[in-house]
Parts: structure tokens; C-alpha cells; sequence
């Protein structure tokens, strides 16, 4: 991955992103003061980001991978995958009312999440490796959050801003994944009782753990790898859905139960 900016550009706007995530204020796109920065520049900014919260006493929970279906790709204007991290500060209890304080322009997605039993590394994980090291599944709403003004931005500002990850919430009933059939999943999702989007989990990247073993080959790119016991988002399955205070969302997922929750100011 060929990076373009220097230790003092990562370091002032892993700054701005930092403020932009804290103060809920939106910013311009990081490539507009730097155009020739590339996904690596992003990912430089994320990881140090990355330590800039854990010195502070966050605890790594996880990983999320975004941008994944073909429905979120077209949405977003771009055509390949990311990666972000989730803390123990992102995490909200299902059923549970959120607020959007501190939120520029939320909207929400359906998401597989995998929590794993074995450490994971790459280069060269595989769908099947994944599935092999995976305890349980169940299913989440991720609650994304791009701090970018009017929603202009590209892969290096949105890898940077941690992927748009801000919220996230897993409920409904886990279940191993080898007694289901995930890629055939079908999801819903209902905004105040309305159904909004309906997809099957096949849409991200043709399955679910195919998602989560790109995330790992990225991590190691990084210089990363995913311990067990991580909790990992595999990507929206559906384009993502805006949302205010008083929505009330719920996603229905097929053999895995539901996760509801309500937005408030
Ligand atoms: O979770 C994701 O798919 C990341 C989306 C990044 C762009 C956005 O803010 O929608
Ligand atoms: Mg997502």
C-alpha cells in the first residue's frame, strides 16, 4: 500500500477526524486539503486514531467491515470494501433508546456480526477459515456516522473517519454459524413500522464470513491480526437508512431474531 503523507500530516488530521468524531461537527473531506493522499494515508489516520483512543482507556472490541454490498457500493459512489475498529464506548444494549447527540447525519444498517472463538490471521484467510473460527453469530445494527460536511467524501477520508463507525448493537438470538445457511439469510428492516430495505445476506460479498476473511487480509496489511473473542461486523446488507430522534428501527433477520431500538435527541 503506497503511502503519500508524512508523520505530521497523519498525526494533524488524525486530530481533525478525532474532533469531528468528539464534537459531532462536520468537516471537509480530508483529500480536499490533501488530494494526492491514498487508502493507506486513510488507513495510517485510522490506526492512529486507533491509539489515540485506546491510550484513553477504550477498549478494542472488534472490527467492522463496510462498504461491502454492491447496494452500499452504488450508494457511495466507490467499489472496493473497508475496514474500521469498534470499541467498547461504540457499543449500545438492544432495545435501547440512542441518542443522536454528538451525531452529524446518522443512519443505520443491518448487519451479521461474528464473534470468534480462534485467532485469526492473514494473508490468505478464506471464507472457510472464518466459519472455522467463528462461536457464534447474531445480528446487529450498525449505526454509522460520516463526519464529512453534505456527505461528500471519498474511501481515503471515509477509511480515515474509521469507516463512518460511531454505534453499534447486537441482539436478537445468536447461533452457530455452521447450522445455518448465511448466505440465503434474508433481512428486513422497518423504519417506525414501515419496511424500508430487504436483502439476503449473499449481498455482501456473496457471503457474510467471505467479508470478515477481506477484513482479516486487510488487518494484516496493517500489521494486525484478529484475536479470538473479537466481535466483527460483516457489512450492511442493504444501503443504509438516515434517521432522527423519535425513529423507532427494527431488523428482522431470519433464523436469528430481531434487534429493535428507538433514536432520541
Ligand atoms: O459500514 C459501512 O458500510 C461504512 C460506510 C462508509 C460510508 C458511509 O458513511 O456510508
Ligand atoms: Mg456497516
Amino acid at each position: 500500500m503506497t503511502r503519500s503523507l508524512n508523520a505530521e500530516a497523519v498525526i494533524r488530521l488524525c486530530e481533525r477526524v478525532e474532533g469531528a468524531q468528539t464534537r459531532g461537527n462536520a468537516i471537509p473531506r480530508l483529500t480536499e486539503e490533501y488530494p494526492g493522499m491514498t487508502i493507506a494515508d486513510g488507513y495510517a489516520v485510522q490506526t492512529a486514531l486507533r491509539h489515540r483512543y485506546l491510550a484513553r482507556g477504550h477498549r478494542l472490541v472488534g472490527w467492522k467491515a463496510g462498504l461491502t454490498s454492491k447496494a452500499k457500493m452504488i450508494q457511495m459512489g466507490v467499489d472496493v470494501p473497508s475496514i474500521g475498529f469498534l470499541t467498547d464506548r461504540m457499543a449500545r444494549p438492544e432495545g435501547s433508546d440512542i441518542s443522536v447527540k454528538g451525531l452529524i447525519h446518522p443512519r443505520v444498517e443491518c448487519e451479521v456480526a461474528f464473534v470468534t472463538g480462534r485467532d485469526l490471521s492473514g494473508p490468505g484467510c478464506t471464507a472457510a477459515d472464518v466459519l472455522a473460527a467463528t462461536d457464534f453469530v447474531l445480528p446487529a445494527i450498525e449505526i454509522i456516522d460520516s463526519r464529512f460536511s453534505g456527505f461528500k467524501f471519498d474511501l481515503e477520508s471515509v477509511v480515515a473517519d474509521n469507516g463512518s463507525a460511531a454505534l453499534f448493537v447486537g441482539g436478537g438470538r445468536p447461533r452457530r454459524a455452521a447450522d445455518l445457511d448465511l448466505a440465503s439469510l434474508g433481512v428486513v428492516m422497518e423504519k417506525n413500522g414501515e419496511m424500508m430495505v430487504f436483502a439476503a445476506a449473499a449481498a455482501v460479498l456473496g457471503h457474510p464470513a467471505a467479508a470478515v476473511a477481506m477484513l482479516v487480509n486487510i488487518l494484516h496489511d496493517l500489521g494486525e491480526s484478529l484475536p479470538a473473542g473479537s466481535l466483527v461486523l460483516s457489512g450492511g446488507i442493504t444501503e443504509a437508512i438516515p434517521v432522527k430522534p423519535g425513529d423507532h428501527v427494527t431488523a428482522r433477520f431470519q433464523a436469528l431474531g430481531s434487534v429493535s431500538i428507538r433514536f432520541v435527541e
